[in-house]
């Protein structure tokens, strides 16, 4: 798929599907490994859920995060320096990104989404708590390099991806999009990222299996949306929210299982599924801060700076853009 990204973003058919849902729903679930990326989980109602996960007492990312940009916003201000323009990959937190703005004091912010939806909403809000700030919206997939406004080529960038976002995806994908950063950021830019670290298992494992029940919500949701966009009749009662370790891939994983062999129909198309099986649907990768710093390095990234909490929970890790190089 080759077009721009300014032009066409969400292809729908006439009757109003989301064609790359369709598609990637379909496709997972013909795989030996049922499996659906988990950006599928944000509709209204899931990113909703997910508002509620950040509040719960065993969901610390979004806390302890949060803390460390507030704790340490004077140091990271004065390591990234003033009138950059701020690069965030992703619509943009209602917290985070407002703390980030009033330490740094930017020139401009440049949120990037590929739902047009949620980036006009977070503008929104943004403008109204910085209203002498430039707010640029851009509409593309941050997973590819992305062109920026001429307006702000000649700033100083600053990219931020918080939320572990990173975590999501495999070590080779997160590599692709550290790339990308780097391309679309470009030379004597900075990148000021979060990871989750690896931790005690018991404390990874509530986090994605609540007491009450949320993420178990949260994952299910999945379910309720592909029967109400995909005209399916996938029986939700008949899963169960599964959360295991994956020790050889250091990550959480979500899973979705069948609780008895199952058949449903999805867009016209028959399933299949035997007591057990599950469909995969979230990875979280954790990191030591080795790690994080060795994946930076993968991606064209140079750390300069690191900071995490006295529970050693989050890491939050500022990297200068590599200089290319033909020798050591
Ligand atoms: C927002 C993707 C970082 O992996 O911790 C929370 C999503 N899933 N609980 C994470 C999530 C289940 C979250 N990320």
């Amino acid at each position: 798929m080759d077009m721009h990204a300014d032009l066409i973003l969400v292809e729908h058919d006439k009757d109003g599907v989301d064609l790359a849902f369709r598609a990637d729903v379909l496709c997972g679930l013909s795989e030996q490994q049922k499996a659906i990326p988990a950006r599928w989980f944000y509709d209204l109602t899931g990113s909703e859920l997910f508002e509620e996960i950040t509040r719960l007492p065993e969901y610390y990312p979004t806390r302890v995060e949060t803390e460390l940009l507030e704790t340490h916003g004077t140091e990271i201000a004065r390591r990234v320096g003033p009138n950059r323009a701020v690069v965030e990959f992703g619509s943009g937190s209602s917290v985070k990104t407002p703390l980030l703005l009033r330490e740094i004091n930017p020139a401009a912010y440049l949120p990037i989404d590929i739902s047009g939806t949620f980036l006009r909403q977070s503008c929104h809000e943004l403008a109204v708590k910085f209203p002498d700030l430039p707010i640029i919206p851009v509409e593309a997939d941050f997973m590819r390099a992305v062109e920026l406004p001429a307006s702000v080529r000649d700033l100083g960038m600053l990219g931020f991806f918080p939320g572990s976002t990173i975590g999501n995806m495999v070590p080779h994908t997160a590599v692709d999009l550290l790339r990308s950063m780097r391309h679309t950021l470009g030379d004597g830019s900075q990148l000021l990222i979060g990871v989750d670290r690896a931790k005690d298992l018991g404390r990874l494992i509530a986090a994605y299996d609540d007491s009450q029940g949320v993420t178990a919500r949260f994952n299910l949701n999945l379910i309720d949306r592909i029967n109400r966009e995909l005209d399916a009749d996938i029986p939700r009662e008949r899963f169960r929210h599964v959360v295991r370790w994956n020790d050889d891939w250091s990550r959480i994983e979500m899973h979705l299982e069948a609780v008895e062999d199952l058949a449903f129909v999805v867009a016209g198309r028959d399933f299949f599924m035997r007591q057990g099986e599950t469909i995969h649907t979230e990875n979280s990768h954790k990191y030591t801060p080795n790690q994080a710093r060795l994946l930076l390095q993968a991606g064209g990234w140079t750390p300069s700076w690191q900071w995490t909490d006295a529970a050693q929970n989050f890491l939050i890790v500022l990297a200068d853009a590599s200089e290319f190089r033909s020798a050591p």
